[in-house]
């Protein structure tokens, strides 16, 4: 169907409807002139409103790595708002939401073992920033209160979180955000094209010492980053930089807070970033594939010393001693998609299976080196990204350009800043992998 009309009426919607939804980091205008309508998932396959099967290059949004509507999750799913749709969440449980965090704690890397339950990453993110800021007012070191975060990170979209945040794209409209400072992104030049970690750069962690002589310890509450950083286009850390990170963060008694949103739940080819590459932070946020997408679900996981210093100076038993939570914090079905997504990635073998898959991924996405306007490659683990050399004027053309012919040709892949993004589904087979690169080089090849 290439009539906008003809497509709408076959999903039975009206332009009214079509304009009612103010779309989420989308073209809005791009694309009510064209939309891309998906009505059903199965395994690695959207089908779109056309009946075309498409094949899902980014695991929905980083979310869906057991493939789609695995039927252990919905019947879970569906069990579950039957006995119990919602529960309060604040000074009541349910059973799932112990059982889930305690699975989490077991997931894990050693130490990291108590669950703060979130709606999504964002929340996430915020509640790591106030757990690092309350924390110290708690040890009586109130005016560490400064967060350190990085170039190009992506922490979501809340106040904390783009104030931390490295991307100015997703900061300049807000205005003025909380105090925060940025170390320099990872991504040197002479990197370019390397395949996995870059062995160049460790030296970068050591910017912290600056922030540090700049601000002084006693004003630093916490460093966030994401391992690997995502959102900016599959940035694997060097080797050696998280080390120096945790042994700077630890000589000034500065908290380290992992964003494991995209990095934990195997997409690294291990349970946790932290664990690809052998670094424990004190603090991780997680969600997405958390419950394989399925229920919006996020968390924040802490070192028990943590939660201990909550508790030790809580005052009276029956006060709060963190007044924070959301209104779905623990919900009980998407607690029943997180136990049933952690089943399903154990049971299917779906980590190893991310790293017996990650070299195929490494090779075919490299051999696109040397295609016009391909200024950059990198992978680690079932993510991978292209950096495309900018239009004169528009850095973001060439990339929309090429995930729209991708579209076209029945492969999803994501575009932001200059960047293509991969991140398979962990059930991808190795003819997908070809199908898909392939289509990559043609969509390259095809920009004028
Ligand atoms: N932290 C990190 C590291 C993320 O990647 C968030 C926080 C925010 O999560 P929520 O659930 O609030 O969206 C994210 C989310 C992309 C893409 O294509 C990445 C994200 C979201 C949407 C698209 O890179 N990351
Ligand atoms: N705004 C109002 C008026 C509310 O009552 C609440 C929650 O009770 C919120 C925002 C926060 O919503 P949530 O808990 O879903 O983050």
């Amino acid at each position: 169907m290439n009539n906008k009309n003809e497509r709408l009426a076959a999903c039975g919607l009206t332009q009214q409807q079509l304009d009612a939804y103010w779309m989420p980091y989308t073209g809005n205008r791009d694309f009510k002139q064209d939309p891309r309508i998906i009505v059903s998932a199965e395994g690695n396959y959207y089908t779109d409103v056309d009946g075309r099967k498409i094949f899902d290059g980014l695991s929905g949004l980083w979310t869906c790595g057991a493939g789609h509507s695995r039927p252990e999750i919905t019947e879970a799913v569906s069990r579950q708002i039957k006995e119990l749709d919602y529960a309060p969440a604040f000074q009541f449980g349910h059973p799932d939401a112990f059982k889930l965090a305690h699975r989490i704690t077991e997931f894990m890397p050693e130490g990291l073992n108590r669950v703060f339950f979130t709606g999504s990453g964002s929340e996430s993110v915020e509640t790591a920033l106030k757990v690092a800021r309350a924390y110290w007012r708690k040890k009586g070191m109130a005016s560490k209160t400064c967060l350190i975060g990085r170039i190009k990170g992506y922490h979501g979209v809340n106040f904390g979180g783009i104030s931390v945040g490295g991307i100015g794209a997703n900061r300049v409209l807000y205005g003025e955000g909380i105090e925060a400072s940025h170390l320099p992104h990872t991504m040197l030049p002479q990197n370019t094209f390397v395949k996995g970690m870059p062995t160049e750069g460790a030296y970068l962690a050591d910017e912290l010492e600056q922030l540090v002589a700049l601000h002084d310890a006693s004003n630093i509450a916490a460093v966030i980053v994401e391992p690997l950083a995502g959102s900016a286009g599959v940035i694997p850390p060097p080797v050696g930089y998280l080390q120096r990170l945790r042994d700077i963060c630890d000589k000034h008694n500065i908290l380290l807070i992992f964003d494991e949103v995209i990095c934990g739940f195997g997409r690294m080819g291990a349970n946790t970033g932290a664990e690809a590459f052998g670094v424990v932070p004190d603090m991780m946020t997680i969600a997405k594939q958390m419950t394989n997408g399925a229920i919006p679900m996020g968390a924040l996981v802490a070192r028990q010393e943590i939660y201990d210093t909550f508790m030790d100076t809580g005052g009276k038993d029956y006060m709060l001693e963190m007044p924070h939570g959301y209104t779905y914090s623990a919900h009980p079905v998407a607690c029943a998609a997180g136990l049933a997504a952690l089943d399903l990635l154990e049971k299917d073998q779906l980590v190893s299976r991310v790293s017996s898959m990650a070299p195929k991924l490494e090779e075919l996405l490299h051999s696109l080196k040397g295609s016009q306007y391909v200024t950059d490659i990198r992978n680690y683990g079932l993510a991978g990204a292209l950096t495309i050399e900018s239009a004169p004027g528009e850095p973001a053309l060439r990339p929309y350009q090429i995930a729209m012919s991708c579209w076209k040709k029945g492969f999803y892949v994501r575009y932001g800043g200059d960047t293509i993004q991969l991140g398979l589904p962990f059930t991808v087979e190795t003819d997908e992998m070809d199908r898909l690169i392939n289509v990559l080089g043609e969509s390259i090849a095809e920009l004028s």
